[in-house]
C-alpha cells in the first residue's frame, strides 16, 4: 500500500506546474463543451408553427392584404425569421440583421419598430403580428391608422403623450445615424420649433 502511494506521489511529481495547469484547463474545457452540447440535446427548439390555407385566409380577413399577398408575406417572414435562429419567430437581432445588415448595432428607430410589431409584448414577433404590423404600410391603410402608428413610434414611454425628452432622443438617434454635427443650442431650437408644431398637428389630427 505504502509502495503504491509513494509510486503515485512519485509519478504526480513528474508533472511540471504548467502541465498540471494544462490538465486543469483541459478538464474545464471538456466540461463546458459537454454542457454546451447538452443544451442542444436536451433543449431542442419548439416546432415551428404551420400556417394552413385557413390561417392565411383568416389573416387576410383581418388585414388589407389578399390571401396571395399574405402568402408572399409568409415567404418573406420565413426568410427573415430564420436568419439567426430558425424557430418561426422574428427576433430583434434578426430584424436588425435584415434592416441594418448587422445583428448587434443599436438603433432607436429599429428597436421602437420592433416593439410596435411585437403586439403581444413577449419579445418575439410571430407571423400574425408581422402581417398586422405591415398592414399599416398598405397603400389602402387609412391616414388615421398611419398617424396613430407614427405617434406610437415617437411615444417611446407609451404614455399617450410625446414628451420633449422623447423628441430629443429621436433627434439624437437621427443625428447619430446621419453623422451630422449639431451644436446643443441648434438642437434645442429644432426641438422647440418641431415639438410645438408636431404636437399641435398630432392633436389636431386626432
Ligand atoms: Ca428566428
Ligand atoms: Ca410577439
Amino acid at each position: 500500500m505504502d509502495s503504491t502511494r509513494s509510486s503515485l506521489e512519485k509519478s504526480s511529481s513528474y508533472f511540471s506546474p504548467s502541465e498540471r495547469l494544462c490538465a486543469v484547463l483541459k478538464g474545464i474545457i471538456e466540461t463546458v463543451i459537454f454542457n454546451f452540447l447538452g443544451c442542444f440535446n436536451f433543449h431542442r427548439l419548439p416546432p415551428k408553427p404551420h400556417y394552413s390555407f385557413n390561417d392565411l385566409d383568416r389573416i387576410a380577413s383581418t388585414t388589407l392584404f389578399s390571401v396571395n399577398e399574405v402568402e408572399a408575406l409568409l415567404d418573406l417572414f420565413k426568410k427573415l425569421s430564420s436568419s439567426i435562429v430558425d424557430d418561426g419567430l422574428l427576433h430583434r437581432e434578426e430584424l436588425r440583421l435584415a434592416l441594418l445588415r448587422t445583428p448587434a448595432s443599436k438603433n432607436l428607430f429599429l428597436d421602437r419598430i420592433f416593439d410596435l410589431f411585437d403586439e403581444k409584448k413577449n419579445g418575439a414577433v410571430d407571423f400574425e403580428e408581422f402581417a398586422h404590423a405591415l398592414n399599416i404600410f398598405h397603400p389602402r391603410a387609412s391616414l388615421e391608422d398611419k398617424i396613430d402608428f407614427a405617434f406610437r413610434l415617437y411615444d417611446l414611454r407609451e404614455t399617450g403623450y410625446i414628451e420633449r425628452e422623447e423628441v430629443r432622443q429621436m433627434l439624437n438617434a437621427i443625428i447619430l445615424e446621419s453623422d451630422l454635427q449639431l451644436s446643443e443650442e441648434y438642437l434645442e431650437a429644432i426641438i422647440d420649433k418641431g415639438y410645438h408644431h408636431s404636437i399641435s398637428e398630432f392633436y389636431f389630427q386626432h
